[in-house]
């Protein structure tokens, strides 16, 4: 095989063999290099192997592609087996075979280890077209529960590692254990059991003391709904002080009220994945625990929102109702579509607050697991505005600090009657159906 590779780089013209991107190519990567002068369009998979700082790597990549006019169908990252705690990354793309060689060999650096291209196919299409802004273009979508497995990319901005304002900056400690966990959760596949962590005393302290501070605040600031299912829960004895509860134990529990089961995720998901696995009741989870410097808080999703902010909230059918809907309007959308339907989840489902007993009370999970916030959210020091979906989905949010501003509903049921006419007023070619007894979705045509 070895002297296969050694013959093929032979064949190659003079001008690329000098290349230093072939030492990394395996040998479909060498047979598309041999007629690189051809402009015709290839759709191919093309595999990036990194030895370190993958994740900086996939920003290049996707920088590269996007100035070159490469068109990516799709792009996912994944644990790479040879290297501990480093991405694989992986993309399906269109472009020229001229334009390919090029941008391959401006990525070539030290961190890139190896670079696989395979399915190789040529298209018809000519990427000079702008493919993906053309209205009708086929996005891709999960169709069964199972493609969730497809749905988890991660989104970079929230690293500790890089980011000052993060509480486990600088922490070598809790960031290790933060991508140990992140790890484990990546390699989950739809149909496994959910990971059962061994948390540390450290982490166990961490939750008794955010659990504690919440469960004082829960009567006066939550809604009736999240104190009634929290409770149930409790007496179940699947949510105590003493330690964090089993991630499974409560997806079994939750999947037997509304449907709603757990998925581990590894971290801050892109808006579209996010929302896509709701569409099936599927709820993207994490495991690491926040800081123990900021109990009261952390900038990303953490495991002790999940189970304290959302999961008796996807207990209760409206919420779950709403969740699902959101999660259906987002297959197939555009990228403005999911900006708008991301801000709507995230002033109800993540910040909402509603009107109960004359006072207002927090829906939201962001608010619920998070006390310093909790009491801001209710206080007299924010504005707050009436739930409308029209104005609501283009409103700017606030993701690194307390919310300015604030969405009142009425009730969950009233978010769920207004995001309905507001789905009426999206633009679609189609609709998508969930299933649950084949748990696929269908795209129908609009009524
Ligand atoms: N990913 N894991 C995870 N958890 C979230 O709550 C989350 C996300 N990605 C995007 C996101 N939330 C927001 O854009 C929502 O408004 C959709
Ligand atoms: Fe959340």
């Amino acid at each position: 095989r070895r002297s296969n590779t050694i013959k093929r780089r032979k064949e190659l013209s003079t001008a690329i063999s000098k290349l230093d991107v072939l030492e990394k190519l395996n040998d479909s990567g060498l047979d598309i290099l041999r007629s690189a002068d051809d402009g015709s369009v290839l759709r191919l998979n093309v595999i990036f192997n990194c030895a370190s700082d993958s994740t900086v790597m996939l920003s290049a990549i996707l920088a590269k592609f996007h100035t070159s006019g490469i068109i990516v169908n799709h792009i996912e990252t994944r644990p790479d087996k040879a290297h501990i705690g480093e991405l694989e990354i992986f993309a399906n793309i269109l472009t020229k075979r001229s334009v390919l060689l090029t941008v391959l060999d401006h990525l070539k650096t030290d961190n890139i280890e190896r670079i696989e291209i395979s399915n190789v196919h040529d298209h018809p299409k000519s990427p000079d077209v702008e493919v993906c802004e053309d209205e009708g273009t086929e996005i891709w979508i999960p169709h069964h529960i199972s493609d969730l497995d497809k749905c988890g990319h991660v989104v970079v901005k929230y690293e500790p590692t890089d980011d000052p304002k993060h509480p486990g900056y600088g922490d070598d400690a809790y960031i290790a254990r933060r991508a140990e966990l992140n790890a484990i959760a990546r390699t989950y596949k739809h149909g496994d059991p959910l990971p059962q962590v061994e948390y540390t005393p450290a982490e166990q302290a961490t939750w008794r003391t955010a659990y504690t501070a919440l469960k004082e605040l829960r009567k006066d600031f939550t809604c009736s709904e999240y104190q009634k299912n929290i409770e149930k829960m409790e007496a179940a004895g699947l949510i105590t002080a003493e330690r964090i509860p089993s991630i499974q134990a409560l997806s079994d529990y939750i999947q037997r009220r509304t449907g709603f089961q757990l998925r581990p995720c590894g971290g801050l998901l892109s808006a579209r994945d996010f929302l896509a696995s709701l569409a099936f009741r599927v709820f993207q989870t994490t495991f690491y625990t926040r800081h123990p410097s900021k109990p009261h808080h952390c900038p990303e999703p953490d495991v002790i929102h999940e189970i304290l902010g959302h999961c008796p909230m996807f207990a209760d059918p409206e919420i779950a109702q709403v969740s699902q809907e959101i999660g259906l309007l987002s297959l197939g959308a555009s990228d403005e579509q999911i900006e708008r339907l991301a801000t709507l989840y995230w002033f109800t489902v993540e910040f909402g607050l509603c009107e109960q007993d004359g006072k207002v009370k927090a829906i939201g999970a962001g608010l619920i697991s998070a006390y310093g916030e909790l009491k801001h959210a209710c206080s007299d020091v924010p504005e707050h505005k009436p739930f409308d979906p029209a104005v609501t989905a283009v409103t700017t949010y606030e993701d690194s600090d307390y919310q300015p501003m604030y969405f009142v509903t009425k009730s969950i049921k009233d978010v769920m009657d207004k995001l309905k006419t507001y789905a009426a007023s999206m633009s679609k070619s189609f609709v998508n159906v969930y299933d649950p007894y084949s748990q696929t979705v269908r795209q129908m045509p609009p009524e």
